[in-house]
């Protein structure tokens, strides 16, 4: 698809944590007009933004398919997914959900040829990363969410390499936002203490004060989704899963950075379940092939964000 054609996007699981703000995004930069946000919800929340919405289940081959060719889509960014505590509840919907919704997408692209974005995540690493994980580190999950990552992966590889479909992914590291509350994951303490600060509550967060995991505030993230779409496909040497330069610091480091801000603040640490699935994640990720390829560089570091984070949220 060459860049100065008219785009016509239809995003899956656009109600979630990154949809509401990649929303926003390409509506600002292409017309809310081009956009069909879609989820297995429904929802009047984009009433008021021009963006038409459809309820669809992406297990639904035929729906998306009508959707698909009723509005002659081009490019799809397949959202909707179960996270990796959501997904560990219950193992058998998340890989329906996780391998048949993106199965779909990319069986459909072989016909309608649209580009995809299919997100990937941190959780392709498994506990023999140790430290930072490098674009080519072995995948070797201890979730099933993350085994539904490493398959969306090979998948997504397979499916370019040999039906010519045009798909990228990002591996994203645990993403820090203030619009939507983080639907079910791991890396969910890491926007729940912002409320809790800002609300003047004391916070219980769930994983122990050393946890390191790789982060990044979320304008940052969807910056790189659509610096990643609009990138010549020759240049892209990896379709499964790119890693991404991110931040990394302990839950420890970042109670004390937000109470540099709100010195009254209080935490606690109470590791649950999730501690298992944070120890299995590597510290940090090495996202050199990312801006070699397509030039991207992080652009908040842990003080702007803490700082954008509780402006934001006071707000
Ligand atoms: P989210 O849980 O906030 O949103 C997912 C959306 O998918 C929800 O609105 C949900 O209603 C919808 N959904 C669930 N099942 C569906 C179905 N069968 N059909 C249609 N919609 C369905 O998740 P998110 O944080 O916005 O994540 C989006 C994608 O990014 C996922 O693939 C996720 O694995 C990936 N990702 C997210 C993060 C993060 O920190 N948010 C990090 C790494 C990867
Ligand atoms: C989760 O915690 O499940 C997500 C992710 C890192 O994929 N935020």
């Amino acid at each position: 698809m060459g860049e100065t054609l008219e785009r016509r996007i239809l995003v899956t699981g656009a109600l979630g944590q990154i949809g509401m703000e990649l929303l926003e995004a390409l509506s600002s930069r292409y017309g809310a007009d081009s956009i069909i946000a879609t989820d297995i919800r429904d929802s009047n929340k984009l009433e008021s933004s021009g963006i038409k919405f459809h309820k669809l289940d992406v297990l639904n081959k035929e729906e998306i398919e009508r959707i698909i060719q009723k509005f002659d889509i081009n490019e799809v960014y397949h959202l909707a997914a179960l996270l990796s505590a959501s997904g560990e509840n219950n193992p058998e919907l998340c890989w329906k959900i996780n391998m048949g919704g993106l199965l779909n997408i990319c069986e459909l692209s072989r016909n309608y040829k649209f580009r995809i974005f299919a997100p990937s995540s941190i959780a392709v690493f498994g506990s023999d990363v140790i430290g930072v994980a490098n674009q080519n580190s072995p995948l070797n999950p201890a979730t099933i969410y993350g085994i539904t990552k490493v398959s969306g992966e090979l998948l997504a590889e397979y499916y370019h390499a040999t039906h010519d479909v045009d798909i990228r992914g990002l591996r994203y590291p645990g993403l820090i936002s203030w619009k939507v509350m983080p639907g079910g994951g791991t890396t969910d303490y890491a926007v729940e203490i912002f409320h809790a600060a800002v609300s003047g509550k004391r916070y219980t967060c769930f994983v122990d004060e050393k946890t390191t995991l790789p982060m990044m505030y979320m304008d940052d993230a969807i910056r790189a989704t659509i610096e990643l779409m609009e990138a010549p496909s020759e240049n892209l040497s990896v379709r499964g899963g790119y890693n991404l330069a991110c931040l990394s610091f302990t839950a420890e480091e970042l109670f004390q950075e937000i109470k540099m801000i709100i010195p009254e603040f209080d935490c606690d640490f109470e590791p649950d379940h999730r501690q298992r699935y944070a120890d299995s994640w590597p510290d940090a990720t090495d996202g050199k092939q990312a801006e070699i390829d397509w030039g991207f560089k992080i652009h908040y570091d842990l003080k702007s964000m803490c700082y954008t984070m509780i402006q934001s949220l006071r707000q």
